[in-house]
This record gives structure tokens, C-alpha cells and sequence, in this order.
């Protein structure tokens, strides 16, 4: 029986102003959406046979897509962050021990069961707030064993919670400490071991890299995307997160699905974006918490016509974030995105970002996974943050 969902107002997320019909329906049948119009044109078989849902004069929108996070890791660095608080600087933590391989070191350390039990409560944080998607990323393994260990853990995720769960390697993310000063060497075992057993299992979506002064060079970089390219996987990019490396512009040449933090990138890189279709996804979490001074250049993203993705970074280093909402509160306060920009940030423009075509806008024959809101306009969600507006959500048609 199909479900008639009425009396809302439907953000489609098919055009800038968010292609808002108010006094509207939206119709599910079979886990896709099967008619959405304004309710005085509801086809009679529907009004008369489905099931109806009232929605109140809510807002439906699609299901919130994160589009980038590193979701599966073991141990914590709040201690770190206490540590930083209480003076101790980057080289102290780096010296001590600490920092992304800490990280390392708790992921390799713990199990499969351990790492699923963790970030599970993250998911189930992120679905509180009408997270249907979410991108998860390896590398805190760096090792065949490892990498693969996170990879199966997301792909548990995605098969054991509603939501959907696509996966990247990011086996080039840091450089393991038993391959100190050979930096060649790992990228040697990133692109003829962990890649291809990776793709073997089928247990990566796509392939990214650290591309950055203190992570891989642009040329390394390069190496790991012609892997990924002679494996059929599509390619995205940490990029221009805290120095200009002209990464933006070899992910673009590899028509990669995004470039990701973006804060150095020049106008160069911005023009080679928009010329391959290469979504900006916009990471405010990092920069608020790394207390970064360098924007993105939004304006001129704006301009080129680059689409505008928005995520959370959930990572325990710079991000540890949770809350996709509060991304987009703060990529209107710090990036002055409109709110506007923010709602397509996590809908139609993050799964442009994830190279997933039925999803993130409300269009005949998507999978249902929506969210309905109580917001008294779309904007509010952007600026209030704090009571869930959340109402309900359907995963592929299931209200949860
Ligand atoms: N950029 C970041 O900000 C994180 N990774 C990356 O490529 C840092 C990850 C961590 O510190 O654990
Ligand atoms: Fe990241």
C-alpha cells in the first residue's frame, strides 16, 4: 500500500531557492518516492487507497547527507585538547606520542566489534538529526590489515543501520610510524597492496588523499589517484586545507567527485573545479576548532558555479563533531553561506559529492529517505541551534 505523506510544506532541493511547494503531498511506494505535487492535484487512486501520513504543515525535505567523515576510529584525544588548553603546543602532543597516530595506534589496537560499537553511536547521532546518508573514510590503519578492518566496520554499519553508508579509503592519510622517512615506500603499499585487496572486497566507494605539506605531496597524490583510476574507483581530495598544493585542480583533472577543506584554494583551482564538475565540500568544523584564519573563497566558488557541499569532519583530531545542523549554522557564520546554500549543502549538493544520483533532492523514483521538520521557515534550522526540529524520518520509505 502506498504512503500519501500531506498537509506539508516540500523543500525538493531541485533549484537555488530550494523549490519549496507548500500545501503539499509526497507519495512512497516500494521504498522510492512515487508522486509529490501541491494537494490539490493528489490523483484520486492515491487519495482513496493510501496509507496517510499528517504531516502538521511541517517541512519534508530529503534525508540530510554527510558527505565526509572519518566516523570509525578507537581511543579519544580530549586529553590532548586539555593539554593544548593548558599550553602544551602541536610539536609537544606530535612528541609525546600523540596526535593523528594516537589515533593509529587506539584503531590497530582495538577490534572490529569495539570499532563498530563506537561509531555506532556517532551514526545513531547523526540519524537523531535526519542523517539518512554518511560518507565513512579509512585511515587511521594504515595497513592492509587495518585499513580493511574500518572498511568492514562502515560497510557493518551500512548493512546492520537504516541508513546508507558509503565508504573511501584514505589509506593515504598519515604516514605510519613503521614507515618513518619512507614516504615513497608507503605509497608503494598503498597503491599495490591496501588499494587493490580494498577493491578485491569491494569494500571501498572511492579513494582520497591528505594531500597537504605535512601529509602527501601533490605527485604521491597523483600515484595513489592512477591506482584508483586502474581499479575503477573515483577519486575526491583533502585539499588546500592548510596550504595551497594545487590539489583542487589534479582532482579536477582526474574529474574526481570533491575536493574537501578548500581553504588555501586559488583561483586556479576554483576554475578547474567548475570546468570538471568537482563538488566543494566545505568542512567549518575544522577551522572552527583548529581556530583557522584563511576562508574558503565562497565568493568566488559562488561565482564559478562550483556546488557547495557541507559535512562534518567527524574525526577525533579536528572535527569532533557529531552535528550536522551546527555545520550548517556555522558555514552561514563563518563562511557566510546563505541558509539557502547550507540546506543544498547537505542534500542535492552532498550526493553530487558522493556520486550518488537517486539521492538528496525529492523527485519521482529516489529512494524515500526524507525528513520532516518543525521549522517555522527553512532558514530556521541554520539559525537556532539547540531543540532537534527533527519530527520524523523515513530510511528507503520506512518511517524509524
Ligand atoms: N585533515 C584533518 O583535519 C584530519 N585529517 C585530515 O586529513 C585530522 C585527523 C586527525 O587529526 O585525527
Ligand atoms: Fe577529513
Amino acid at each position: 500500500m502506498p504512503t500519501l505523506i500531506h498537509n506539508v510544506t516540500l523543500a525538493t532541493m531541485t533549484k537555488a531557492d530550494l523549490g519549496l511547494i507548500p500545501n503539499a503531498a509526497l507519495a512512497i511506494e516500494n521504498g522510492v518516492i512515487s508522486w509529490l505535487g501541491s494537494a490539490e492535484n493528489i490523483p484520486l487512486e492515491l487519495a482513496q487507497n493510501a496509507q496517510k501520513v499528517n504531516g502538521n504543515g511541517g517541512l519534508l525535505t530529503p534525508g540530510l547527507i554527510d558527505c565526509h567523515t572519518h566516523l570509525v576510529w578507537g581511543g579519544s584525544r580530549a586529553h590532548e585538547f586539555k593539554q593544548r588548553l593548558h599550553g602544551a603546543s602541536y610539536a609537544d602532543i606530535a612528541a609525546a606520542g600523540g596526535g593523528i597516530l594516537s589515533t593509529v595506534t587506539a584503531t590497530r589496537a582495538a577490534s572490529e566489534h569495539e570499532l563498530f560499537e563506537q561509531a555506532k553511536s556517532r551514526a545513531d547521532a547523526l540519524m537523531a538529526q535526519g542523517v539518512t546518508h554518511i560518507e565513512i573514510k579509512s585511515g587511521y590503519g594504515l595497513s592492509v590489515e587495518h585499513e580493511l578492518k574500518q572498511l568492514r566496520v562502515a560497510r557493518r554499519l551500512g548493512a546492520e543501520l537504516p541508513l546508507c553508508v558509503h565508504t573511501t579509503l584514505l589509506a593515504a592519510h598519515a604516514l605510519p610510524p613503521e614507515y618513518k622517512g619512507r614516504t615513497d615506500a608507503y605509497i608503494d603499499l598503498v597503491c599495490n597492496e591496501i588499494l587493490p585487496a580494498a577493491a578485491a572486497e569491494k569494500l571501498a566507494d572511492a579513494v582520497d588523499v591528505f594531500c597537504e605539506n605535512v601529509g602527501f605531496s601533490r605527485a604521491q597524490t597523483e600515484k595513489v589517484f592512477q591506482a584508483a583510476k586502474a581499479h575503477g574507483l573515483p577519486v575526491k581530495l583533502h585539499a588546500e586545507q592548510l596550504s595551497n598544493q594545487n590539489g583542487a585542480a589534479l582532482v579536477a583533472q582526474y574529474q574526481g567527485l570533491s575536493a574537501d577543506h578548500l581553504e588555501y584554494l586559488s583561483e586556479q583551482g576554483v576554475a578547474a573545479m567548475a570546468q570538471a564538475g568537482t563538488v566543494a565540500v566545505l568542512l567549518p568544523g575544522a577551522f572552527y576548532f583548529l581556530r583557522e584564519t584563511q576562508l574558503p573563497p565562497v565568493a568566488q566558488l559562488r561565482a564559478a558555479k562550483v556546488p557547495m557541499a557541507i559535512a562534518t569532519d567527524a574525526n577525533p583530531g579536528t572535527s569532533p563533531f557529531t552535528h550536522l545542523p551546527l555545520m550548517m549554522h556555522m558555514a552561514c557564520t563563518l563562511f557566510r553561506l546563505t541558509p539557502e546554500e547550507a540546506w543544498l549543502g547537505v542534500t542535492a549538493h552532498a550526493a553530487k559529492a558522493l556520486g550518488v544520483a537517486n539521492s538528496g533532492t525529492l523527485a519521482v523514483g529516489n529512494r524515500a529517505d526524507l525528513a520532516l521538520w518543525k521549522l517555522n521557515a527553512a532558514e530556521d534550522i541554520c539559525y537556532e541551534i539547540g531543540a532537534n526540529p527533527l519530527r520524523q524520518r523515513w530510511f528507503a520509505g520506512v518511517a524509524t
